[in-house]
């Protein structure tokens, strides 16, 4: 029998074998801001899939591309250099650990603070003006989203969601990933490394840009796994759990993972979206049918971080949440 042995510089990272789908799927909807179906078009992808990919935005790529570009720059400084910008407890540079709780990825990241009454915590040797006009812009899309997406659920006030993420102490935070081609998986064929681990997202909303390199993933009803492929001019906007919550299940906080490749770095961006730590977080009333039960227990936001923070990134932070019914 021949036993592979990992290369040192895998040590703790998964591979897994992935199998390719089995029924038909052809890609997550793909929703154009600016067609006045939209809003209809929204709701119904984040209730099959949690996904969608916008294009006709607004955002102008010279800011996604300024803002990669310098991305780029700094995730190919010296280590040592990198390593003064860290730890990420919880914002800063990251190198392979993700969270406190022992996940580990092949993956390397810069976490910031977007909470607009905190300042910016980037790097000393990071270009501050890229990243806060590329936050400005994608947060504006946010809003604008989420009150698209009021209207199709027809939330009275309209900006009832976009309000909890508008809010000046609404607790978002932006994420800077870079996964480095991995030379050794070309030896190891037929096998992926994780990247970054199967989980679904704690906010309202997470809005993700990357670059032309594949590797997203995400999970089936059925469970099957399938690509996302990447398209650089494009957001992939997906539903949080804090946003399942709100729509009492409605609309689906789905899990997703990120493969690293053997030849092309991946560089993705996603702000994540969230609602203030004091927010109480329950169904909506006017999104729930008549004698519809509640899915959920009403918690706080600061609530849902504090038993996230505990958990590893596979877990289901929801389950806590959940009434359970005989
Ligand atoms: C997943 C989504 C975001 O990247 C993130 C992650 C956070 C972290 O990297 O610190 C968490 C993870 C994410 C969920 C569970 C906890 C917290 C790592 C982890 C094991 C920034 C977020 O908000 O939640």
């Amino acid at each position: 029998m021949v036993v592979l042995s990992q290369p040192a510089t895998l040590d703790h990272c998964s591979l897994i074998k992935t199998c390719k789908p089995t029924g038909v799927f052809t890609g997550i909807p793909v929703i154009d801001l600016r067609d006045g179906e939209a809003k209809t078009l929204i709701v119904k992808a984040c209730e099959e899939f949690g996904f969608f990919k916008l294009v006709n935005h607004g955002v102008p790529i010279e800011l996604m591309t300024r803002l990669e570009t310098e991305a780029l720059r700094f995730f190919n400084l010296p280590q040592s250099e990198k390593d003064e910008a860290g730890p990420p407890a919880p914002f800063g540079y990251g190198n392979k650990r993700i969270g406190l709780n022992g996940d580990v990825g092949w993956i390397e990241y810069l976490l910031l603070n977007t909470n607009p009454l905190a300042s910016l915590n980037t790097p000393e040797n990071f270009s501050r003006y890229a990243v806060k006009e590329y936050i400005e812009a994608v947060k504006r899309l946010a809003f604008e989203v989420l009150e698209v997406m009021g209207d199709g659920l027809k939330i009275e006030p309209r900006d009832a969601l976009s309000g909890l993420i508008r809010d000046e102490k609404s607790d978002s935070c932006f994420r800077l990933n870079h996964y480095p081609p991995c030379s050794e998986l070309q030896a190891l064929s037929g096998r992926n490394l994780i990247g970054f681990g199967e989980h679904t997202d704690p906010q309202i909303i997470s809005i993700l840009r990357s670059n032309n390199t594949s590797g997203l993933q995400i999970c089936l009803r059925d469970r099957t796994w399938v690509s996302v492929p990447p398209d650089q001019t494009s957001f992939i906007i997906n539903v949080g759990d804090a946003l399942q919550v709100l729509s009492n299940g409605r609309l689906r906080s789905v899990r997703h993972r990120v493969l690293a490749g053997s030849v092309k770095s991946r560089v993705s961006m996603i702000y994540f979206g969230g609602p203030p730590m004091s927010e109480k977080i329950a169904p909506i009333p006017s999104l729930m049918a008549k004698g519809e039960e509640r899915l959920y227990k009403e918690f706080t936001w600061w609530e849902y971080k504090n038993s996230a923070s505990k958990s590893r990134l596979g877990d289901n932070r929801l389950g806590l949440f959940e009434n359970k019914t005989q």
